[in-house]
């Protein structure tokens, strides 16, 4: 009679050696489990008319609700780089970015600062951010000039194209895996040769930019060590797929929607390593990762014998 078998009690955890804990402005972080980063997009709300007041109040409840969920970094964007949409002036995205960081500071939790204008990176750092999170991985002119004198730490991340026309055409890799680790690489490379601490960077294989959306997404995610330098001990890994495509493409439904498919796709990031998970639902997210990290410990405590 056929009889299964479970693989925990059989098979060992799989273990990642841990990265060292990331430099972060104020912080030091450290991964003996996933950090969550709570995603605050500050745009104009379409169904609100208060303008830019309504917007920052809007940013900031939604913050507090996030710190309350256990957040453990806030990251602030105040432009989408969803592919296709539009980009935003630098003095409008000041103005969106700039005093959320000034109001957050006093929080005593990690802010993140999603921009790849070297700009907004320092006018950030003089409000107190604590990371910056690039998903040009500081390719722009003057990027690299902008974090190398703070104690920020950097997340560098892999984008084929622009996210105006990167979902555009059909993305193309001989093997997308192999291909995101060499860019990164050589962005790593070259930060550190113009002077940027090892501690002080994160990486990002990019989920969602110029990948097909079920073939290379997924092979990144399964993959997610590999797409990360190999080096001893490895680079943290932040990994943001919560409500993207890749998910609404297997689970069939729209963005606000796909909540559990991002959850999903979180806790096996997890188990594949990942330092810091980028989410939108916080409180869900922290639940799915400490029952994965219950399982965790109990693999590592071995076979209970009674
Ligand atoms: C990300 C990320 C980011 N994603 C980092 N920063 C976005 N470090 C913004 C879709 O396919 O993964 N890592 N900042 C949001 N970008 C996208 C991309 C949103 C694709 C949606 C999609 O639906």
């Amino acid at each position: 009679m056929a009889r299964y078998v479970s693989n925990v009690l059989n098979a060992e955890f799989p273990v990642f050696p841990m990265p060292e804990p990331l430099q972060c402005g104020r912080f030091k972080l450290t991964f003996e489990r996933p950090l969550v980063m709570g995603i605050l997009n500050v745009t104009p709300d379409s169904f609100s008319d208060g303008g830019k007041y309504a917007m920052r109040g809007d940013a900031l409840r939604q913050a507090e609700r996030m710190l309350l969920d256990g957040a453990d970094i806030i990251d602030i964007g105040g432009e989408s780089t969803r592919p296709g949409a539009p980009p935003v002036p630098l003095d409008e995205e000041l103005e969106r970015v700039i005093p959320l960081v000034e109001q957050l500071r006093g929080a005593n939790v990690p802010l993140s600062v999603d921009t790849y204008k070297p700009e907004v990176m320092r006018h950030a750092l003089s409000a107190g951010a604590d990371l910056i999170n690039d998903i040009w991985g500081f390719r722009m002119p003057g990027a690299i000039d902008a974090v190398r004198d703070s104690r920020c730490a950097l997340c560098v991340m892999h984008m084929l194209g622009e996210p105006q026309t990167m979902q555009l055409g059909e993305p193309a890799y001989e093997d997308v895996v192999a291909e995101v680790r060499g860019f990164l690489e050589a962005r790593v490379t070259t930060l550190m040769q113009a002077g940027i601490a090892r501690a002080r960077i994160s990486v990002d294989p990019g989920f969602g930019f110029g990948k097909a959306v079920v073939e290379h997404n997924y092979a990144l995610l399964a993959h997610l060590p590999d797409t990360a330098p190999h080096a001893k001990p490895p680079f943290p890994i932040l990994a943001g797929m919560s409500r993207k495509s890749m998910v609404g493409a297997v689970v069939g439904r729209p963005a606000p929607e796909r909540v559990a498919g991002s959850i999903a796709a979180a806790v096996c990031a997890a188990e594949r390593g990942a330092a810091i998970l980028r989410v939108h639902d916080v409180a869900q997210t922290v639940d799915a990762l400490k029952v994965w990290a219950a399982m965790r410990d109990a693999a590592n405590r071995g076979r209970v014998r009674r």
